[in-house]
């Protein structure tokens, strides 16, 4: 953890003046990643380095695609659900995001709980960070928010106003499913320790489904998924040095029925080599790099993952077509 951060965000705050240290980690973080990535086989790049700030741009345009239906489904359920699910938690709780997540949605909970001690948005890309508690503390007059530099998977404590108050934590757009199932049950795990006895945890997670919707969802008409793929070279190119030629890889996208998860990769389009951070890789025509794997759950699946993480399934909420799903869970 970077520590904790009090809020009344603009110029020159905590969030900016540490970001700089955070950057310079987070650089030789990428570095490593992808040379390490490009030279084992099968090739393969974390999903987390798409989100430069092209690619949150390209992921931003995705949520609005008509094909991409996760955002749009969850936000609805959780336009639908929200007085009850405020109801289930009950008022005076601290909102931990995990995430800086879409302020959208976290706007709709804010509204729906009523009384929040504090918001506590946890998010390693501290500009995200900055950008979203700015937004929501524009929205919701009054809100305390504790922005948290760190990396979510792995936080350890929360700021120390948290601690006396119940907690509620957040983790929407199915992002669990860029998890694989144990770095999912280890999260969830962590979460439990950090949140602490007595507290909820609201989800978002995607459905399994047709592959007729899952396939037009992550390779949609218009290509912004591609280019969303595509830009990882790019970001590849402006800071590490790259030489990869974007229009001689492909984007590929593929269910993969036993794992019951989507996969995103790049695929060279002929034989040749790239330079990278002074290294050279040779690709053959068809050969690929992994960047993605987005698992879906049934509901049962994920209540499942829940309670080996400590956690009781209290109520799950699904829109008619089956898309997406809603958990919320307890810990006593
Ligand atoms: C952020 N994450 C939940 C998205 C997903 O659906 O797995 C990322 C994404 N990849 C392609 N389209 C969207």
């Amino acid at each position: 953890m970077e520590s904790d951060i009090s809020l009344r965000l603009p110029e020159g705050s905590a969030v900016s003046s540490r970001s700089s240290r955070v950057e310079a980690r987070a650089s030789d973080d990428f570095a490593q990643a992808v040379l390490a990535g490009l030279t084992r086989r099968p090739r393969s790049i974390p999903c987390r380095f798409f989100y430069d700030a092209r690619g949150s741009e390209l992921f931003e345009e995705i949520t609005r695609l008509p094909e991409y239906y996760p955002t749009r489904v969850e936000t609805a359920l959780l336009e639908a659900h929200r007085g009850e699910i405020a109801a289930l938690v009950g008022s005076g709780c601290i909102l931990v995001e995990f995430g800086s997540g879409s302020s959208r949605k976290t706007s709709l909970l804010l509204s729906a709980l009523g009384e929040v001690p504090a918001y506590i948005p946890i998010d390693i890309a501290a500009e995200s960070l900055r950008e979203a508690a700015e937004w929501l503390s524009g929205q919701h007059d009054g809100l305390t928010i504790l922005p948290l530099i760190a990396d979510f998977t792995t936080t350890r404590a929360l700021p120390p106003m948290a601690q006396s108050k119940r907690r509620l934590g957040f983790f929407s757009g199915s992002t669990i499913g860029n998890l694989s199932h144990a770095e999912a049950a280890s999260f969830l795990a962590n979460a439990a320790r950090l949140l602490g006895p007595g507290s909820a945890f609201l989800l978002g997670v995607d459905l399994k489904k047709p592959v007729s919707i899952l396939i037009p969802a992550y390779n949609d008409g218009r290509g912004v998924t591609a280019s969303f793929n595509l830009n990882l070279l790019g970001r590849i190119n402006r800071e590490l040095q790259g030489n990869f030629d974007l229009s001689r890889f492909a984007h590929d996208a593929v269910w993969n029925e036993e794992a019951g998860r989507m996969e995103m990769y790049l695929v060279s389009l002929t034989d040749q080599t790239v330079r990278v951070a002074g290294r050279s890789f040779a690709f053959t025509t068809g050969e690929r790099i992994h960047t993605e794997n987005s698992h879906k759950y049934t509901v049962e699946e994920f209540r499942a993952l829940a309670r080996t993480s400590g956690w009781t399934p209290a109520k799950a909420w699904t829109d008619e077509g089956q898309l997406f799903s809603l958990h919320l869970l307890r810990l006593s």
